[in-house]
């Protein structure tokens, strides 16, 4: 039953029951108007609580409705209205969260009151939409516009100690909500709900507000760049300021609909539900990780305190995990010490600002020089920098000094996870964790399987990436895995494009208006251009020297551009040395600005090489950079990397700075047609028959063959097809 009503003395307490969150879909809301309908009828009942069960309130409107027809049929904000004209008090009764949809029902209640473990909000921003029950009209007349501004736009997750000093909530309490919220309808039965009933109020404002309004559009297109719906917010809450209540709700639905046509909802909400369904990979016996229980993780240790392990204890710290952290000398750890203590501290005043009592403790960290200290850990993520024979070396150690059953994972983003297990004893506790820096604050986390890794292991990796608050992904060990494999290409159809005559402010322009957090040669100078270079050395790739008898722009029979080289051969290597693709302040700068040095570079280059310089034209920077990502991903699941194209999508919103509005760079090719993507990599490799990262893959010819089915059935055709080829 999608709602469920009894009486407690004189109040009846309506329960949505949708599991798993109490999504209010028609049926939930069909229930709602039923049950709230005939307490509002019985004389027996003098108040009425709305409460959701399984301790949640609700998630709001059910998500997976929005593509049919289902909510056109009833609509959340009459159900709103309902309870609100309610003559008998209604009281919220919320539990672990109110969100959306769920929110906005709750503010149509006269109070409420909220569990102190609970959360509030309103996220629809977060998958491209507005809150379209009537919230962008309630929230602004209750706490002000300023603080609506900043919970809507933001869709932030208000903790509810937070939300009673915003005034979203009347109560927070530790123990029964559902009693306490009785308790409160008990007292208020009888006294007057007008002031009670938000749509009958004011949005407090004053004469700067439309200038206020003003600045926040201004602000949030710089923040969110080309996403509409933080817009759309801002101009349904201007409504509420301008407009009566009945006037902002018709705004509201308006701008609800202009958005949906815009695509960018699809695209979030596709982008929402990938990021829940990522790594539902099966093994090769048939098991599956997902139907296996994890272990817990009551104890872990980190090796290393460079940039990535310093982030990672933090991580585990945070979520209350005690860690012990190693170094393999006194003075790296003594700095380690200092920098993981100022992360810990900047920790813990976040907390604090969350409404969490002062003194709240992150989980001890332990610091040592000693591998005998991690005896009793139940897992272990080495950390120490990419180095093959540096990570065996600590693998041997940990096989001896931990406990047989420890997990040991290894943060490497590209080395080869098999080959770190060989040397263990336990090669299927052993799996790879790829965190993404700054490691505290970066969601992103690839869980690379070994092939002899197990499927615990896996789920107990997984587990802990959830725990951790990271969208963990599931991929196969290969070179580089998904993320870092998938940019080799793009990063080379960037350099190419300054042979051919594009200038990396152009290419940086173009990708960043695409909507890309960062363009490519922006990247390349914050990750440090000596990273590539140095691996590349290793490879015996030979920097800008030109191999005798080879042409001066291909290496190992293939195209290769040799202006990163060159730029590190002059200790140009990015934001550390003050100059890479760009100049910066000083060395460790962060704010890029153009090099006229690089221009006269790179014309000399081209003189050299006797390249004449193509007329600029953005839809070829985007073409070629976005096709070699996508024709890469493909190849990424002919391989079964990933386990579809949902799992890259996942990884490069989350870690590659890919706009998620255009649903991810898989999404983005269905979108813009597959054929369309495969006729002009064809083109792009017949004009360089040496760039084979370019050559059409083979399960991208065939998903056009098959008819360029929606993307939801390419993982089912990626078995049939990959089989055949
Ligand atoms: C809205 O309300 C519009 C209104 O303004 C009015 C419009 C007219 N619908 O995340 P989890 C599923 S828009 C459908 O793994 P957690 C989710 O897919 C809505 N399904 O758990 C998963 O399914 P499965 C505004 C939903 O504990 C399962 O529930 N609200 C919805 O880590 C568990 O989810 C939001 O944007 C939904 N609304 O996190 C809130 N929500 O098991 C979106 C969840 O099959 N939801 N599912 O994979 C969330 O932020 C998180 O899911 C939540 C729980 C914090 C609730």
């Amino acid at each position: 039953m999608a709602a469920t009503r009894r009486l407690s003395h004189t109040v009846a307490v309506i329960t949505i029951n949708n599991p798993p969150v109490n999504a209010l879909g028609s049926s939930v809301c069909h229930a709602l108007v039923k049950e709230f309908g005939e307490a509002i009828k019985d004389s027996s009942v003098k108040a009425i609580v709305l409460s959701g069960a399984n301790g949640k309130f609700s998630a709001g409107a059910d998500i997976r409705e929005f593509s049919t027809s289902a909510l056109k049929t009833i609509s959340l904000e009459d159900i709103n209205a309902t309870i609100e004209a309610s003559r008998k008090p209604v009281v919220a009764a919320i539990d672990g969260v109110a969100l959306g949809g769920g929110l906005e029902l709750a503010l149509a209640c006269h109070y409420r009151v909220a569990n102190a473990q609970s959360r509030v909000g309103l996220p629809e921003v977060l998958i491209g939409i507005l809150p379209a029950a009537g919230g962008t009209q309630r929230l602004p007349r209750l706490i002000g516009v300023p603080a609506a501004l900043d919970v809507i736009v933001r869709g932030r997750h208000v903790p509810a100690t937070e939300a009673l000093q915003l005034g979203i909530v009347d109560e927070v309490v530790q123990g029964n909500t559902v009693n306490a919220a009785i308790q409160l309808a008990r007292k208020v039965i009888g006294t007057d709900l007008d002031k009670r009933r938000l749509s009958t109020n004011h949005v407090p404002s004053n004469p700067n507000m439309e200038i206020f309004l003003d600045n926040a559009v201004e602000k949030a297109k710089k923040q969110f760049r080309r996403a509409q719906a933080p817009i759309a917010c801002i101009q349904a809450i201007r409504a509420s300021v301008q407009k009566p209540y009945h006037h902002g709700i018709k705004k509201e639905r308006e701008l609800f609909q202009s958005l949906w046509a815009t695509g960018q909802p699809q695209a979030l909400q596709y982008a929402f539900f990938s990021e829940r369904n990522v790594g539902k990979w099966t093994h090769p016996s048939g098991g599956r990780w997902e139907t296996i229980a994890p272990k817990p993780v009551r104890t872990a240790a980190v090796i290393g305190l460079g940039t990535m392990g310093r982030g990672i204890v933090t991580s585990l710290a945070r979520v209350n995990i005690p860690v012990i952290a190693l170094e393999q000398d006194a003075q790296q750890l003594e700095i380690g010490k200092k920098a993981v203590n100022g992360l810990l501290e900047r920790e813990a005043e976040k907390l604090i600002k969350q409404g969490l009592a002062p003194g709240t403790k992150l989980a001890s960290v332990r610091f040592t020089l000693d591998f005998a200290e991690l005896s009793d850990v139940d897992l272990v993520i080495e950390a120490v920098y990419e180095n093959m024979e540096l990570k065996k070396q600590i693998f041997r150690k940990l096989s001896t000094f931990c406990k047989p059953d420890a997990f040991l994972c290894t943060n490497t983003s590209g080395l080869d996870i098999d080959e770190i297990a060989s040397v263990t004893n336990r090669p299927h506790l052993v799996i790879g964790t790829h965190f993404f820096s700054p490691a505290n604050i970066m969601r992103l986390l690839e869980v690379v399987r070994g092939h002899q890794t197990s499927l615990t292991t896996i789920s107990t990796a997984m587990s802990l990436g959830k725990t951790l608050g990271k969208v963990a992904v599931l991929v196969g060990n290969c070179p580089l895995f998904v993320g870092n494999r998938l940019l080799g290409p793009y990063l080379d159809q960037a350099n190419y494009l300054l042979e051919e005559g594009y200038y990396p402010e152009e290419v940086d322009k173009t990708l960043e208006d695409f909507g890309f957090a960062m363009g490519p040669f922006r990247m390349m100078d914050l990750a440090g251009l000596d990273v590539g270079w140095r691996s590349r050395m290793e490879k015996g790739l030979t920097g800008s020297k030109v191999p005798p008898g080879t042409p001066a722009r291909q290496r190992q029979g293939y195209r290769y551009c040799p202006l990163p080289d060159m730029l590190c051969e002059m200790g140009r290597f990015g934001q550390k040395a003050g100059k890479g693709w760009y100049q910066y302040e000083k060395p460790g700068g962060r704010i890029a600005q153009s090099d006229p040095w690089i221009k006269d570079f790179l014309q000399e280059y081209r003189n050299t090489h006797q390249i004449k310089p193509k007329p600029a034209n953005p839809e070829v920077i985007l073409e070629r950079c976005l096709y070699a990502l996508i024709n890469e991903g493909f190849r990424v699941l002919e391989d079964g990397i990933a386990s579809g194209p949902e799992d890259i999508d996942v990884i490069y919103n989350n870690g590659y700075g890919f706009p998620k509005y255009r649903g991810g760079i898989m999404y983005h090719a269905s979108t813009v047609g597959l054929a369309k993507v495969l006729d002009a990599l064809g083109k792009y490799h017949k004009e360089n028959p040496d760039v084979p990262s370019m050559n059409p893959a083979f399960l991208l010819k065939k998903l056009v063959a098959v008819g360029g089915p929606p993307i939801k059935e390419w993982k089912t055709q990626v078995g049939t097809l990959v089989n055949k080829l």
